[in-house]
C-alpha cells in the first residue's frame, strides 16, 4: 500500500514539474493553460473579429474622461449592419487612399466595417487593388446604373445650359459642371438604392482628401442604432444662395401638399428663423455623414426627392445634396434623431471641426484646438444647439 502511494506521489511530482518546465519554455502551452485564459473559456471572451478597444460610447456629443464609464462594455461584441460608402472616380485614387488609410488607422482597424465604392464608370484594376490593400475588411466595387447618374432626357438642355453659363458668369463654384450636378443628384436620391447598399441599414460617407484627427474607440454606428439616431454630422454651415434660388419654395409646396409626412418633432428651427417662411440656408455638410439608409428609403423622403427632382432644380440650378439631405432629415426625422458627432475631429477643405478640451485629449487629436469652425460666423452649429435649449 505504502509503495503504491509512493509511486502515485512520484508520478504527480513528475507531472507538476513537466507543467512548470513547459510553461516557461513554450508560449503556446502557457497561453493554453494559463488561469486567465482558462477562465475566459468558461466565463466568455470577446470574439476575435470584434473591436479590441473598449467600445462603449459617450452620448449626445458629450464626453466623459471617467474610465469606468468607458469600461462598461455595453457594446462589446456587437456590430451594426453598416458600411462605408465612397463615391469616387478612378482619378480620385490618391485622395481616396489618404482618406481610407486614416479611417482604418483611427477607427476601422478595430471595428472592421466593410467598404462600398461606387462609380458611374468601372473601377480600374489599379484602383481596386490599391484600395483593397489598405484594409482587412470586405471591399466591394459597384457600377452605378446609367439612369441613376446621367442627366435625364426630360431635362430641357437649352434651359440647363443657359443656367450653367449664367453661373459661370457669376463665378458660382462648380456652376458650369454637369458631372457635379449628376453627383449632387445621385447623392441626394440614388446612392441608397444601389444593389450593394441594399443589405445595409447604416452608412458612413467618406470623401477623398479628408482628414480624421482623433482616435475613435467607440462605434458611432452603434450610437445611431442604440440611441435611435438617423443622421449624424460634424460640420454645418450656410449654403450659397446662388445655387438654390427656388429650392425653398419647392420645399414649401411639398410641405403644403404633404403635411402629414412632416415629423411633429422636426428640426425646422435649424432650417428657418421664421417658422418655415424663409430658408436660412443652414445645412449639415454632407461630405461627412453617418446615417440611417432607411431615412432616405422611407416614404416621406422618397416622395420628397421625387418632387424635387421633377422640378429639375438639380440641373436648372445647382441644388446640392447637402441642403437636400439636411432639409429631408430636418423635416422627416425628429430633431433628437440628428446627432452632432462632437468627438470626431474632421476636416474637408476648407473647414474643420476640432474637438475641444476633454474630447481632444481623449481622442489624442492632432488638430489645433484653436482651429475650429464650430462657432465661426459661417457655421450653423449654434442653430442646431439652440433647438435643445429651452
Ligand atoms: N464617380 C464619380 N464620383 C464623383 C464625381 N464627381 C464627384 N464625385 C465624388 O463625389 C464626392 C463629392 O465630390 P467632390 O468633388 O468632393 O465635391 P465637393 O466636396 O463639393 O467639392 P470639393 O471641395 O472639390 O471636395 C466625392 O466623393 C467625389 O469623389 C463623378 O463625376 N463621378
Ligand atoms: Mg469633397
Amino acid at each position: 500500500m505504502m509503495t503504491q502511494m509512493r509511486y502515485l506521489f512520484l508520478a504527480l511530482a513528475v507531472l507538476i514539474s513537466l507543467h512548470y518546465i513547459l510553461s516557461f519554455t513554450n508560449e503556446s502551452y502557457n497561453n493554453a493553460t494559463s488561469f486567465s485564459n482558462l477562465k475566459d473559456q468558461f466565463v466568455g471572451n470577446t470574439p476575435p473579429d470584434h473591436p479590441a478597444a473598449d467600445s462603449s460610447y459617450p452620448s449626445s456629443g458629450t464626453l466623459s474622461l471617467d474610465k469606468s464609464h468607458t469600461k462598461n462594455n455595453s457594446t462589446a461584441g456587437r456590430k451594426a449592419n453598416a458600411a462605408f460608402v465612397m463615391l469616387a472616380r478612378n482619378g480620385d485614387l490618391p485622395g481616396i487612399v489618404t482618406s481610407m488609410k486614416q479611417m482604418e488607422d483611427r477607427f476601422n482597424k478595430k471595428f472592421n466595417y466593410p467598404y462600398v465604392f461606387l462609380n458611374e464608370e468601372p473601377f480600374s484594376e489599379e484602383f481596386k487593388s490599391r484600395v483593397s490593400g489598405l484594409t482587412d475588411s470586405p471591399v466591394q466595387f459597384g457600377l452605378i446604373p446609367h439612369d441613376h447618374w446621367f442627366q435625364p432626357d426630360w431635362i430641357d438642355e437649352t434651359r440647363a445650359s443657359a443656367a450653367r453659363a449664367d453661373m459661370v458668369q457669376n463665378s458660382v463654384i462648380y456652376g458650369g459642371s454637369v458631372p457635379y450636378r449628376n453627383m449632387c443628384r445621385y447623392n441626394s436620391g440614388f446612392f441608397y438604392r444601389h444593389e450593394l447598399l441594399k443589405p445595409f441599414k447604416y452608412y458612413w460617407r467618406v470623401e477623398p482628401n479628408i482628414q480624421y484627427f482623433c482616435d475613435l474607440d467607440y462605434d458611432p454606428f452603434l450610437v445611431m442604432q442604440d440611441q435611435n439616431k438617423v443622421y449624424g454630422f460634424t460640420v454645418s454651415l450656410f449654403e450659397y444662395e446662388a445655387t438654390i434660388p427656388t429650392l425653398w419654395n419647392t420645399v414649401k409646396q411639398f410641405i403644403n401638399s404633404n403635411p402629414e409626412l412632416v415629423s411633429p418633432e422636426n428640426a425646422m428651427a435649424f432650417l428657418s428663423d421664421d417658422g418655415g417662411e424663409t430658408y436660412n440656408r443652414c445645412h449639415f455638410w454632407s461630405n461627412f455623414e453617418i446615417g440611417d439608409l432607411d431615412l432616405w428609403r422611407g416614404e416621406a423622403y422618397s416622395k420628397f426627392f421625387d418632387y424635387l427632382d421633377e422640378q429639375g432644380g438639380f440641373y436648372y440650378e445647382r441644388w446640392g445634396d447637402a441642403p437636400v439631405h439636411s432639409i429631408g432629415a430636418a423635416l422627416f426625422a425628429e430633431k433628437d434623431q440628428i446627432h452632432f458627432f462632437n468627438d470626431i475631429g474632421y476636416r474637408h477643405e476648407p473647414f474643420q471641426h476640432c474637438p475641444q478640451g476633454a474630447a481632444h485629449a481623449k481622442g489624442k487629436c492632432w488638430c489645433d484646438e484653436k482651429q475650429n469652425f464650430d462657432y465661426e460666423w459661417y457655421s450653423c452649429l449654434n442653430k442646431y444647439e439652440a433647438m435643445f435649449k429651452s
